[in-house]
C-alpha cells in the first residue's frame, strides 16, 4: 500500500515529474487505482456571482481593474438569481456548485450576507457549495462553514518566488493564510495552480512540494492551463501542451494520491485524447458548463459525451462524507 507521504522534497518531486513519460502516467495510474476510483469523476459548475472590476494586478486575470480585457463589471448577482443557475447545473450532471467572486477579499457587509444566503440556499438542494472569495479571515471562514459551505477555492497558483512576478497586491503568505483559516473552519480546501504563466518546471514542483507539505492535504486540487486573455500582461504566453498538463496532473496525482485533482481551466483548447491522456494520468474532476468565470469552457452535453465514450460516471455530491445539512445540524444542536 502506498503511503501519504507529507515529507516530499522538491528533488524527488523533481525526479518524478521528469520521468520518462510513459513510466509516469503508468505510476500516476496505479496510485489512482490504490485510492480511488478510476472510472469516476466529480462534476463542478462555476458561476461567477461577482465578475470584473477586482483590486489585484494578478497578471492572468481578465477580471483585474488594472487591464482592459473587455470584462465587464457585475454587482453581485441575486440570491434567485443563484439558486436559478444551481438548479440548471444540477439538471446538466453537475455535484457541486463553486460560486467565484472577482473579490480581493471578503468584507463584513450586506454583500457577504446575501452570499451566506446563497451558500444556504444551494446546500438545501444537495448539492456541494464551494466558493472563491479571495482572503478570509478565521471568523468569515466560520460564517461560511455555519452556512453550509462544503468547499473553498484558493490557489497558491505557483511557487513563492514566482508568485512576487505575476502579482504584487498580495503576498504568498496572505494566501496561505486563508487556506489556514477555511481548515481551523472545517471547510474542505480547494487549492491548486496555473500553468503556463512563464514560470519553471521547479516552480510547478515547488508549489506542489508545498501543497503536499501541509499537515491535512488539501481535498482538491485544480490544475488550470492558463487562459491567455488579451488585455492582460500573460496575453502572449504560449498555450501549455498536453504532455506539460499530463506531467503534472501525474506529479499532482503522486504526491497527494487521494486528493480531487481537476483538470480545470484550459480543456476548451484540448482534443478527447488529450482529455483521456489527464484521466489516465489520474484527473477525477472537471468544470462542466460552457463557461468557467469569463472565458469559454466545453457544452454539458460535449461533457457527457465525452463521458459515454470513455465509460466515466459522475461522482454522487457528498460522497464518502457527511452532507453538509447533517453537518449543519450537528452545529445547530451544540
Ligand atoms: N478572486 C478570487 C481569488 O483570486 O482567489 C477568486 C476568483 S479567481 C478568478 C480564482 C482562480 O482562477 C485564480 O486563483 C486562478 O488560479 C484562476 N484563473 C484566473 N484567471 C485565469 C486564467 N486566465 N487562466 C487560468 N486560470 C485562471
Ligand atoms: C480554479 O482553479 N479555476 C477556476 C476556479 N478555480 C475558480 C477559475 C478558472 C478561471 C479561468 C479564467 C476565466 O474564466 O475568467
Ligand atoms: Fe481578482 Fe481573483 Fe482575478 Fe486576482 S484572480 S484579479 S484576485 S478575481
Amino acid at each position: 500500500m502506498t503511503e501519504i507521504r507529507h515529507n516530499w522534497t522538491v528533488k524527488e518531486i523533481l525526479d518524478v515529474y521528469n520521468a520518462p513519460l510513459l513510466d509516469l502516467i503508468f505510476k500516476a495510474q496505479s496510485i489512482h487505482r490504490e485510492f480511488n476510483d478510476p472510472n469516476e469523476v466529480q462534476v463542478s459548475s462555476l458561476i461567477s456571482i461577482k465578475t470584473g472590476g477586482c483590486a489585484e494586478d494578478c497578471g492572468y486575470c481578465p477580471q483585474s481593474v488594472k487591464y482592459n480585457t473587455g470584462v465587464e463589471a457585475h454587482k453581485l448577482m441575486t440570491l434567485e438569481e443563484v439558486l436559478y443557475a444551481a438548479d440548471k447545473a444540477k439538471e446538466g450532471g453537475a455535484s457541486r456548485l463553486c460560486m467565484g467572486a472577482a473579490w480581493r477579499e471578503v468584507r463584513d457587509n450586506k454583500d457577504f450576507d446575501r452570499v451566506l444566503e446563497m451558500v444556504k440556499g444551494v446546500n438545501a438542494k444537495d448539492m456541494e457549495v464551494c466558493c472563491t472569495l479571495g482572503m478570509l479571515t478565521e471568523s468569515q471562514a466560520q460564517k461560511l462553514a455555519d452556512a453550509g459551505l462544503y468547499a473553498y477555492n484558493h490557489n497558491l497558483d505557483t511557487s513563492e518566488e514566482s508568485y512576487k512576478k505575476i502579482i504584487t497586491t498580495r503576498s504568498y503568505d496572505d494566501r496561505l493564510n486563508t487556506i489556514k483559516n477555511v481548515r481551523k473552519a472545517k471547510v474542505s480546501v480547494c487549492s491548486g495552480g496555473i500553468i503556463g504563466l512563464g514560470e519553471t518546471i521547479e516552480d510547478r514542483v515547488k508549489m506542489l512540494q508545498t501543497l503536499s507539505s501541509m499537515e491535512i492535504q488539501p481535498e482538491s486540487v485544480p490544475i488550470n492551463a492558463l487562459v491567455p486573455v488579451a488585455g492582460t500582461p500573460l496575453e502572449n504566453q504560449p498555450l501549455i501542451s498536453v504532455w506539460e498538463m499530463v506531467r503534472m496532473i501525474s506529479t499532482t496525482r503522486i504526491v497527494m494520491p487521494k486528493t480531487v485533482v481537476r483538470l480545470s481551466a484550459g480543456r476548451n483548447q484540448m482534443s478527447l485524447e488529450g482529455q483521456a491522456l489527464c484521466f489516465l494520468a489520474g484527473a477525477n474532476s472537471i468544470f462542466a458548463g460552457d463557461k468557467l468565470l469569463t472565458t469559454p469552457n466545453p457544452a454539458f452535453n460535449e461533457d457527457m459525451e465525452m463521458f459515454k465514450i470513455f465509460g466515466l460516471v459522475p461522482r454522487k455530491a457528498f460522497k464518502g462524507d457527511k452532507k453538509s445539512t447533517e453537518k449543519l445540524q450537528e452545529i445547530e444542536s451544540n
